[in-house]
C-alpha cells in the first residue's frame, strides 16, 4: 500500500481518480444501470488519498458507507469495484453489498458499514487481533462528524484506550450529519476536544490537502504502532454533492455550496501545482484524461456483467458443519468427572485457551474476578492478562472488538454478564456478526463464541430475568445453543469455540451449580445436534435449557401413572436437529407437547409447532401443544414469579390433556 513519499501530481491523479469514478457512479443510477442509494464521497477525496499512501502492508482498513474512496485508495480493482457498486456479477462481492458495504480483505480494505459508528469497535478488535498476533499493523477507520455522537464510538474509544490498542479513529468532518448541519448536533465544534476526555492523542488537519492528511496519518500511526494508541484524526472537509444520490439538497444554502467548491481538494492541488511550477495545466489534463479513458473501459465492462445467478443468494450464511453428540455418547469417551455445569464450563474454557493460541477470554470482570458467577475464575491466572481479561462496561465494543477479532485470525470468547445486556448492543450480533460470512462470500468469518446466561431466578428483577433465545435464534448466520446439563455446557462450550461461525451460548443460570457427569476426554463435538433424555410412546416433549429438567420430573410423575413420555432436549435451536425432531413425531406417534421458559408469543416453540405442521402434518395425531410463559413481564418476588413462569406441572398438564384429552379447565401455569 505505502508509497515512498508520493509526490502531489500522484496523490492529485489518485484523487482524480475517485472523484471520475465518484462522477460515473452517479451518472450509472441516474440512468437506472444501478439500483439504490449511494454515498458519494466527491470532495472527501483526499483524505482516503492521504491517509491509505502513509499506511505499511500489516494494516487495515475499515471505513463508512461513503467508502469508494478507501477501497479505491486501498487497491480494489476498479472495474470489480463499479461492478459491485452496480451490483453484478462480477462486483468484488458478487453484487451481495453494493455500495454501501462493500468488502475487499484481500487489499487489506475489511470494509464498509452501514450503521453509523459501527465499524469502529470492530476496528477495535482488528487493533486487539493485531496486537495478539504480532504483525505491528495498525486498524485505521473512517467515520462521519455525525458518528462522533454514536455510542458505539465512544465505547470503542473507551475500550481501545484502557488497552492502548493500535487504532486510528478517521473523523471525515464534512459538516454534515446527513441532512443536518453537524454543528447544531454538537455542543462547541470541536469534535478533537473529545479526545481529552479519553486520554488519547488526537491531531486535526485540512482534510482537503492530501499532504496535511498524509503528514498527520504517519504521526498517529506511528503512535498507535508504538502501543501509544489509539488515535483520533479530525479532517475537515467538504461534502460537495447530496447526501446520497438522489439527495436535491433543499436543506442547503447556496453560499455552503460555494464554500464547498472553493474548498475541494481536485481544484486546490491543481491550482497548487501550477503556482508552484510542479506541473503545468497540460500535463494535468492529460492525467485527466487518462483517468477518464480508465473509467470508460470499466464502464463498458460492467455494463456487460451479467445479474447475480439466484442461485447464489442462499450460499455462505453459515459453514455447513456435521452435527455430532459424540462426547457423552462415544464408546472413547473416558471416565466421567463430576462437576458442576459452572465448572464444566470452566473447565471448557480452560481446554480451548490451552489447545487454540487464538483463543482470547473476556468481558467485565472476566478477568480479575473470573465473572460474577465464577466460570472464568483462575484462567487469568493461568493464561495470562493478554488473554483473558477485563473490559469497561461497553457491550457494544465487547461485541464489536469480538468481530473484529474473528475476522482478523482470533477465536475471541466475551462473556456478556447477562442476556437482557445484549439488548443494548444487538447491532455488533445481528448486522455485523452475522453477516460477515454472507457479504464476503466466506472470505471473511467471525468465529467468535457469546456466552451470556438467562432465565429467572428469586429475586431478579424484570431486567435480569428474560428468555431471549427466540430473539436470537431468528438471525441467519448465528448459531444458538441452550446446554441444560454439565455434561452438554461442557462440550457445547468447545463446539461453539472450534466452530467456524459465531456462536450465542446461552447458559442457565439456575443451573450453575447442578452437578453432572461430565466426558472431558471425548471426542470434540461439532455444533449441532439434539439429545433424546428419555423415549416414550404415549407423548414426546421437544424442549431445551432448565425447561428440559422440568420436562425430565413430568416425564417421571406421568410414567408412574403407565404414561410414557419421551423427552428431547435440541440444545441448538441454530442449527436446528430435523432429524431428532423427526424421530419426536415417529417416536410419540405424533403427539407433541413444545415447551420453554420464554413467553409464548413469538416464542422459539411457534416456530417447532410450525415446522412441525408443515413437515410433519400427517403424522401428527393431535395439534402440537405448546407450554411457556405467559406474555407477561417477569416479576421479582418468588410468589410473583410462581405465578409466571411455566412448571413442571404445567408439562404434565399439556401432556395428559394430549394424551388422555382436556379435563376440567387448567389453571394458568
Ligand atoms: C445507526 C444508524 N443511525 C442512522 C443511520 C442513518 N444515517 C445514514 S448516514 C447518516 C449520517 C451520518 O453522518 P456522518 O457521520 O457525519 O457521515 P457522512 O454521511 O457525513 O459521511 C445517518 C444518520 C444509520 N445508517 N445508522
Amino acid at each position: 500500500m505505502r508509497s515512498p513519499e508520493p509526490s502531489l501530481t500522484e496523490l492529485y491523479r489518485r484523487m482524480a481518480l475517485i472523484r471520475r469514478f465518484e462522477e460515473r457512479a452517479l451518472e450509472l443510477s441516474r440512468d437506472d444501470f444501478m439500483p439504490g442509494s449511494i454515498h458519494l464521497c466527491a470532495g472527501q477525496e483526499a483524505i482516503p488519498v492521504g491517509v491509505v499512501s502513509a499506511l505499511e502492508p500489516a494494516d487495515r482498513v475499515l471505513s463508512t458507507y461513503r467508502g469508494h474512496g478507501w477501497a479505491l485508495s486501498c487497491g480494489v480493482p476498479i472495474i470489480e469495484l463499479l461492478g459491485e457498486v452496480c451490483q453484478r456479477a462480477g462486483g468484488v462481492n458478487g453484487g451481495r453489498n453494493g455500495s454501501a458495504l462493500l468488502t475487499a480483505p484481500s487489499y487489506g480494505f475489511l470494509g464498509e458499514n452501514s450503521i453509523v459508528g459501527a465499524g469502529v469497535p470492530i476496528a477495535a478488535g482488528v487493533a486487539l487481533a493485531a496486537r495478539a498476533r504480532g504483525t505491528d499493523g495498525v486498524a485505521v477507520v473512517s467515520i462521519g462528524d455525525g458518528a462522533m455522537n454514536q455510542g458505539s464510538v465512544h465505547e470503542a474509544l473507551v475500550f481501545a484506550a484502557v488497552n492502548d490498542l493500535p487504532l486510528v479513529v478517521v473523523c471525515e468532518n464534512n459538516g454534515w450529519a446527513e441532512m443536518t448541519p453537524a454543528a447544531s448536533m454538537t455542543r462547541g465544534d470541536q469534535l478533537l476536544d473529545r479526545a481529552n476526555g479519553y486520554h488519547i492523542a488526537a491531531r486535526s488537519a485540512d482534510g482537503c490537502d492530501p499532504l496535511a492528511v498524509r503528514e498527520a496519518a504517519l504521526w498517529a500511526l506511528t503512535e498507535a504502532r508504538a502501543s501509544r494508541g489509539p488515535v483520533l484524526l479530525e479532517f475537515a472537509t467538504v461534502r460537495l454533492w447530496g447526501h446520497y444520490n438522489n439527495d436535491i439538497e433543499r436543506y442547503r444554502s447556496p453560499d455552503d455550496r460555494e464554500a464547498a467548491a472553493a474548498r475541494e481538494p481536485l481544484v486546490v492541488a491543481r491550482r497548487r501545482l501550477i503556482e508552484s511550477g510542479a506541473a503545468v495545466a497540460a500535463q494535468l489534463d492529460q492525467i485527466d484524461l487518462e483517468i477518464r479513458n480508465v473509467i470508460d473501459q470499466a464502464t463498458v465492462a460492467v455494463r456487460a456483467m451479467p445479474e447475480p445467478d439466484p442461485a447464489d443468494a442462499a450460499t455462505h450464511v453459515t459453514s455447513v458443519t456435521k452435527s455430532t453428540v459424540a462426547a457423552a455418547d462415544s464408546p472413547d469417551r473416558g471416565a466421567p468427572t463430576h462437576l458442576t455445569y459452572q465448572r464444566a464450563i470452566n473447565h471448557a474454557l480452560e481446554a480451548e485457551l490451552s489447545e487454540r493460541a487464538e483463543v482470547l477470554l473476556y468481558g467485565e470482570d472476566v478477568g480479575t474476578a473470573g465473572g460474577i458467577f465464577g466460570v472464568s475464575r483462575s484462567l487469568q491466572r493461568k493464561f495470562g492478562r493478554d488473554r483473558v481479561f477485563d473490559t469497561p462496561i461497553t457491550e457494544s465494543a465487547i461485541l464489536g472488538s469480538a468481530v473484529g477479532a474473528a475476522i482478523a485470525g482470533m477465536r475471541p470468547i466475551v462473556e456478556i454478564m447477562w442476556a437482557d445486556f445484549l439488548l443494548v448492543a444487538l447491532d455488533q450480533l445481528i448486522n455485523q456478526a452475522a453477516n460477515i460470512r454472507y457479504v464476503s462470500r466466506s472470505e471473511l468469518t467471525a468465529p467468535m463464541t457469546v456466552r451470556v446466561q438467562q432465565g429467572a431466578t428469586p429475586g431478579s428483577c424484570a431486567q435480569h430475568s428474560q428468555s431471549l433465545e427466540a430473539l436470537l435464534a431468528h438471525i441467519p448466520g448465528l448459531k444458538v445453543g441452550l446446554p441444560a446439563t454439565a455434561a452438554d455446557a461442557y462440550a457445547m462450550t468447545r463446539a461453539a469455540i472450534g466452530d467456524p461461525d459465531p456462536c450465542v451460548l446461552i447458559e442457565a443460570r439456575e443451573l450453575y451449580q447442578i452437578p453432572g457427569d461430565v466426558y472431558l476426554n471425548g471426542p470434540a463435538e461439532a455444533v449441532g445436534g439434539a439429545r433424546v433424555h428419555r423415549r416414550g410412546s404415549a407423548a414426546c416433549v421437544i424442549t431445551w435449557g432448565p425447561m428440559l429438567h422440568r420436562a425430565l420430573t413430568a416425564a417421571e410423575s406421568l410414567a408412574a401413572d403407565g404414561i410414557d413420555v419421551g423427552v428431547v432436549d435440541l440444545r441448538w435451536l441454530r442449527p436446528l436437529d430435523n432429524a431428532a425432531i423427526a424421530d419426536a413425531v415417529a417416536m410419540s406417534g405424533g403427539r407433541l407437547v413444545v415447551a420453554h421458559d420464554s413467553n409464548l408469543t413469538g416464542g422459539f416453540g411457534a416456530e417447532i409447532a410450525a415446522q412441525l405442521q408443515e413437515h410433519h402434518f400427517s403424522s401428527l395425531a393431535a395439534p402440537v401443544r405448546r407450554v411457556g410463559a405467559p406474555d407477561i413481564r417477569v416479576p421479582a418476588a418468588p410468589s410473583l414469579q410462581h405465578a409466571v413462569l411455566p412448571s413442571a406441572d404445567s408439562v404434565e398438564l399439556a401432556c395428559r390433556e394430549l394424551v388422555l384429552g382436556p379435563g376440567p379447565a387448567p389453571a394458568i401455569p
